[in-house]
C-alpha cells in the first residue's frame, strides 16, 4: 500500500508551502543573529520569536494583505510572514533611521507598518487586544470585508484588558482573531500561577464565542484553525479566541536567566519538537523540499542577513529632534 503523504490544506499553493516555511527559517536565523550581536555588545536588547515560528507565520499566513494584524513582542515570524525585510528589521533592531516600525524610536519587538496593515503595539502587555477589536468595529461601521488579527501571551490573559475585549467583540459579533500564543510562561512564571484552567480557548465560553486550541508547533494545523476562524469572522459569526500551545525555547529576553525557574531537560524535550525541523519533515514527505534547496536557502538567508547587520550598523541614527515626533501636536497641526 502506498505511504500517506501529508496533506496540504486547503487554499494553499505548492509555493505557498514552501514559502511558509521560508517565513518560519529567516525568522529563525534572524533571530539567532540578534542574540549574537546582543551578546558581543552591539546591541541592547533581543526578545525572541525561537520556538514560536509556526505558530507566527501559521497564523499570520491566513490573513489577506488587506486585512489589519496587532502583533505582539514576540511576532518576527507575523512580521517576516506579513513582507518586512530582512533589511528593516535589522534597521529596527538597532534603532536607526528608516526602520518602518518607528523611525529608531521604539524598542525592538514594537512591530508596526502602514504599508502592512500593521498596528503598532504598546509595551502595556494585552492593551494591543483593545486596539484590535476597535479597528474591527471600525471595519465593521465602514461594512468593510476585513478582518483584525491581534496576538498575545497566555500570561497576559490575566490582565482585565483581555476581558473587556472578549466581551466589546463578542456584543458586536466583530471580525476579529484573537490568538493566544501560549507558550507556558509570563517571564518567569508558569501557566499554573497564572490561572487555574488548563486551556485559555475555555473563556471563549463565557463570551459566546468560538474557541479553539491547536498545537503551536504544526505550522499547517495553526493555518487551518487560523483561515477557519478569519473565515468565520467574514461570515459576519464573530470572533474566535485561538489558542496555539507552543514554547520559547530561550530566555524570555537578552536580560532574562532561565536558568533559575525552568530545568535544561523541560527547555531540551522541547527543543526535540522543533516546529521548523518538523515542517521541513513534512514538506521533505510532500517531495517540495530536499537537503540541497535546504542549504542551499540558509546560505543564501545568512548572507542576506549579513548585509543587512553591515548597512544597519552603518545606517545614521535618527536626528533626536524627531524623538516626540507624532507623539505631540505639531506646530502648524490642527
Ligand atoms: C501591564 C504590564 N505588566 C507587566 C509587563 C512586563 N512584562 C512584559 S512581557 C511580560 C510577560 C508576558 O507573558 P505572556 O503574556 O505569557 O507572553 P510571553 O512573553 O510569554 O510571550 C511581562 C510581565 C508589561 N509589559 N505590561
Ligand atoms: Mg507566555
Amino acid at each position: 500500500m502506498a505511504k500517506t503523504q501529508p496533506k496540504a490544506p486547503q487554499g494553499l499553493s505548492q509555493d505557498g508551502l514552501v514559502q511558509i516555511y521560508k517565513d518560519m527559517l529567516v525568522a529563525r536565523l534572524l533571530d539567532e543573529r540578534m542574540w549574537t550581536l546582543n551578546r558581543i555588545g552591539k546591541a541592547p536588547f533581543v526578545i525572541s520569536c525561537q520556538g514560536q515560528e509556526a505558530s507566527q507565520v501559521g497564523w499570520s499566513a491566513a490573513l489577506r494583505p488587506d486585512d489589519v494584524v496587532v502583533p505582539y513582542y514576540r511576532d518576527l515570524g507575523v512580521a517576516i510572514q506579513r513582507g518586512m525585510t530582512v533589511a528593516e528589521l535589522m534597521l529596527a533592531f538597532f534603532g536607526k533611521e528608516g526602520d518602518p516600525n518607528s523611525n529608531g524610536r521604539q524598542m525592538p519587538g514594537h512591530f508596526g507598518c502602514k504599508r502592512l496593515n500593521m498596528v503598532s503595539g504598546s509595551s502595556v502587555v494585552i492593551v494591543q487586544m483593545l486596539h484590535a477589536v476597535g479597528v474591527a468595529y471600525a471595519m465593521k461601521m465602514r461594512g468593510q470585508d476585513r478582518v483584525a488579527a491581534v496576538a498575545f501571551g497566555e500570561g497576559s490573559t490575566a490582565g482585565g484588558d483581555f476581558h473587556e475585549a472578549l466581551n466589546w467583540a463578542s456584543i458586536y459579533r466583530l471580525p476579529v482573531l484573537f490568538v493566544c500564543e501560549n507558550n507556558g510562561y509570563a517571564i518567569s512564571v508558569p501557566q499554573h500561577r497564572e490561572m487555574a484552567i488548563e486551556n485559555v480557548s475555555d473563556r471563549a465560553g463565557a463570551y459566546d464565542m468560538a474557541g479553539v486550541t491547536v498545537d503551536g508547533n504544526d505550522v499547517l494545523a495553526v493555518y487551518e484553525a487560523a483561515l477557519e476562524a478569519v473565515e468565520r469572522g467574514r461570515r459576519g459569526e464573530g470572533a474566535t479566541l485561538l489558542e496555539l500551545k507552543t514554547y520559547r525555547v530561550v530566555p524570555h529576553s537578552s536580560d532574562d536567566d532561565d536558568r533559575v525557574y525552568r530545568s535544561r531537560e523541560e527547555v531540551e524535550a522541547w527543543k526535540g519538537r522543533d516546529p521548523i525541523a518538523r515542517y521541513r519533515q513534512t514538506l521533505t514527505e510532500m517531495g517540495l523540499w530536499d537537503e540541497g534547496r535546504d542549504q542551499a536557502f540558509r546560505t543564501e538567508t545568512q548572507s542576506e542577513i549579513e548585509a543587512a547587520v553591515t548597512a544597519a550598523e552603518a545606517a545614521p541614527f535618527p536626528d533626536a529632534k524627531d524623538a516626540l515626533r507624532f507623539v505631540y501636536a505639531e506646530e502648524g497641526q490642527n
